[in-house]
């Protein structure tokens, strides 16, 4: 993008202020380091100073919504769950980070997981939990290794286990391991994995946090929720507010990735835009060559082309625009890069991972790489494209789970918006890049 943007210096200091602080200056595997700066204090506030309903109110109140993905405000979430009565309930950190171009939980797994822990116990404690597992992604070896040490030492210090720092709230934490399934992500097929069965998801309602792990009401959340949870019960739901929009509160990890000068995952408050992202943070555009198009949001979601570079990214105006900010991946890509190439290659991931339980996603992500693989080789037919939006469509509406959803968005935004791109395939025969055939 050209220089349009405003640059704002001030958003320095908002670069560690609550999901990095400490990041790549402590020891994760030390947790005197995570007390020196302040670490478990909101636990001891909220546990021996507030009661659940107040823990889930401040949470309310900070506007905070799930950072895996679908945005759904996450103190409301735990509004659903409180007031159950269960012989159990558990609380699930979602760690099976698989969407394409998503590290950002990692980051804070492998570089505070302390951070983590200690916003997992306290939604344990506002829910009424008796017990919480972290589901790491398989391939994640390091971050396992360092919440598994967090654990012990979380238990020997007594923030984990019975009576928790003298309380009457008592609470374990077990760590498991996915098996490289990206379903598994999804929050019911990653219940069921735990459970020990297929990772196949479940219908929904019921929702988990009515019936969930062993048909107890759960709370799933993911990493980066959790972990700006210790930050909102310590300085309080107003101090959160101010950062970010009103729509959505607060600072999120975005991961910019691709044709940047600066690729790296950065901390940052909700509502820049996507000029700003990429000239602030990702230092331009590499080697000068001019923006075409960014996913925004991981491979679930819509591309953005370069009449979006000033959309307001926060969840409600991007979804408004085809987009999504999702797991807040912002993969950037320059004018030579092939959008056929692109989502085909996307498609095939999808049509990998589907796990095959239902034939809208099983046949119909097939049907759709398929077709587009015919495409990239010069042997497409324009009407192609209109089926393959109107596939997507019924994919979304006739699938089992958000893996079939998805194709919709990035099917469709890519057709509307380079259209000319995909015509040229089909009508020369040939990718004008270049790259198809290559
Ligand atoms: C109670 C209701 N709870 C919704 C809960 C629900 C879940 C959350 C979001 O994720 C996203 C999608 C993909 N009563 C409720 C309720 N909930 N209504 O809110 O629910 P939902 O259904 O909107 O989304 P979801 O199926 O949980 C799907 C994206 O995830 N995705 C990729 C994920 C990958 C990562 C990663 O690697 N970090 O996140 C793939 O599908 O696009 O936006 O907890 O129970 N009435």
């Amino acid at each position: 993008p050209g220089s349009g943007g405003r640059v704002r210096t001030d958003w320095e200091i908002h670069r560690r202020a609550i999901l990095l602080h400490g990041v790549g200056d402590i020891d994760p595997e030390s947790l005197d380091d995570y007390l020196a700066i302040g670490g478990y204090e909101a636990l001891r506030k909220a546990v021996l100073g507030m009661s659940p309903e107040q823990v889930v109110e401040e949470v309310k109140q900070s506007g905070l919504r799930g950072r895996g993905g679908a945005g759904f405000p996450t103190g409301m979430k735990w509004s659903f769950t409180l007031p159950l009565k269960a012989p159990e309930k558990y609380v699930i950190c979602n760690a099976d980070e698989g969407e394409p171009g998503t590290f950002k939980d990692r980051y804070i797994m492998e570089g505070n997981p302390h951070r983590l822990l200690e916003g997992l116990i306290i939604a344990g404690y506002a829910i009424g939990a008796c017990k919480g597992f972290i589901y790491v992604r398989g391939e994640y070896a390091l971050s396992m290794h360092r919440l598994r040490r967090a654990v012990e030492q979380a238990r020997e210090r007594g923030f984990l286990g019975q009576r928790i720092l003298g309380s009457t709230f008592s609470f374990d934490v077990e760590i498991r391991s996915g098996a490289g399934a990206y379903v598994c992500g999804e929050e019911t097929a990653l219940i069921e994995s735990i459970e020990g069965l297929r990772g196949n998801p479940r219908v929904k309602p019921p929702f988990p946090g009515v019936r969930g792990l062993w048909a107890m009401p759960t709370v799933v959340n993911n990493v980066e929720t959790l972990a700006n949870v210790p930050a909102i019960i310590k300085n309080g739901a107003s101090w959160y507010r101010s950062f970010g929009t009103e729509d959505s509160p607060g600072v999120k990890l975005y991961q910019i990735c691709g044709h940047v000068n600066a690729p790296q995952i950065v901390e940052a408050p909700l509502g820049l835009t996507l000029r700003e992202l990429i000239e602030v943070y990702g230092g331009g555009m590499k080697d000068g060559i001019p923006f075409k198009m960014c996913q925004t949001g991981g491979a679930s979601f819509g591309f953005f082309t370069a009449e979006h570079l000033d959309t307001v990214m926060d969840y409600a105006s991007m979804q408004k625009k085809g987009g999504a900010l999702g797991s807040g991946t912002m993969l950037v890509m320059n004018e030579k890069t092939c959008v056929v190439d692109v989502v085909r290659n996307i498609m095939h991931f999808f049509q990998h991972e589907s796990c095959g339980f239902c034939t809208p996603c099983r046949r119909g992500t097939r049907v759709l790489y398929e077709t587009l693989c015919r495409i990239a080789q010069g042997e497409g037919r324009e009407s192609d494209l209109s089926l393959m939006v109107d596939l997507a469509q019924t994919m979304s509406a006739t699938a089992n789970c958000a893996l079939a959803m998805s194709p919709i968005f990035f099917v469709r935004t890519t057709i509307e918006r380079l259209k000319d791109e995909y015509l040229a395939h089909i009508v020369d025969k040939k990718c004008p890049l270049g790259v198809c055939s290559a």
